[in-house]
């Protein structure tokens, strides 16, 4: 039955790209790796993202906003010292991403802060984002959403499990 084999090839065509979906993207000389979050507990008003962006073209490019179909809002944070008090600070002007640079947002350090949640986020998910670059444009992505308290080395560690 040729044509249910070429329906079968077909099928295989279609999902295999997503089979293999490594979980980045591209977007004119920025590559944008694993974008991820946290599960939250009910009523948590807000959450971390985090990802990497590798600039690998020569001029310099920056994220300017963001926006996250979970939550309201979006902002870019720093950590700084404010005294001997590290504390999460806006990032006026947004990020800049330069040329040969990763820029690493991670929990610790830079962020993207989801305000104003509408819903918890759930272990598991995929939530729907987009990412505004100054001049690489927009980019729709998705954030996984990885369990209550993981951490950056849960994600090098991928598969690895490890006692706490
Ligand atoms: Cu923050």
């Amino acid at each position: 039955m040729p044509s249910l084999i070429r329906l079968i090839f077909a099928l295989f065509l279609a999902i295999a790209p997503f089979a293999a979906q490594a979980h980045e993207y591209r977007l004119g000389d920025l590559q944008i790796d694993h974008p991820w979050t946290r599960a939250t507990p009910p009523g948590a008003p807000v959450a971390g993202g985090y990802l990497a962006i590798t600039n690998t073209g020569a001029t310099p490019d920056r994220l300017v906003s963001a926006s996250f179909s979970a939550s309201g809002r979006v902002e870019i944070h720093e950590m700084k010292m404010e005294g001997d008090v590290m504390k999460m600070a806006e990032l006026p002007g947004g990020l800049a991403i330069p040329p040969g640079a990763t820029v690493k947002l991670e929990p610790g350090g830079l962020h993207l802060m989801f305000m104003e949640l509408k819903e918890p986020l759930a272990e598991g998910a995929k939530i729907k984002a987009q990412l505004v670059f100054e001049k690489a444009g927009t980019i729709d992505v998705e954030f996984a959403v990885e369990k209550l308290g993981a951490k950056a080395q849960d994600h090098k560690a991928h598969g690895e499990h490890k006692a706490q």
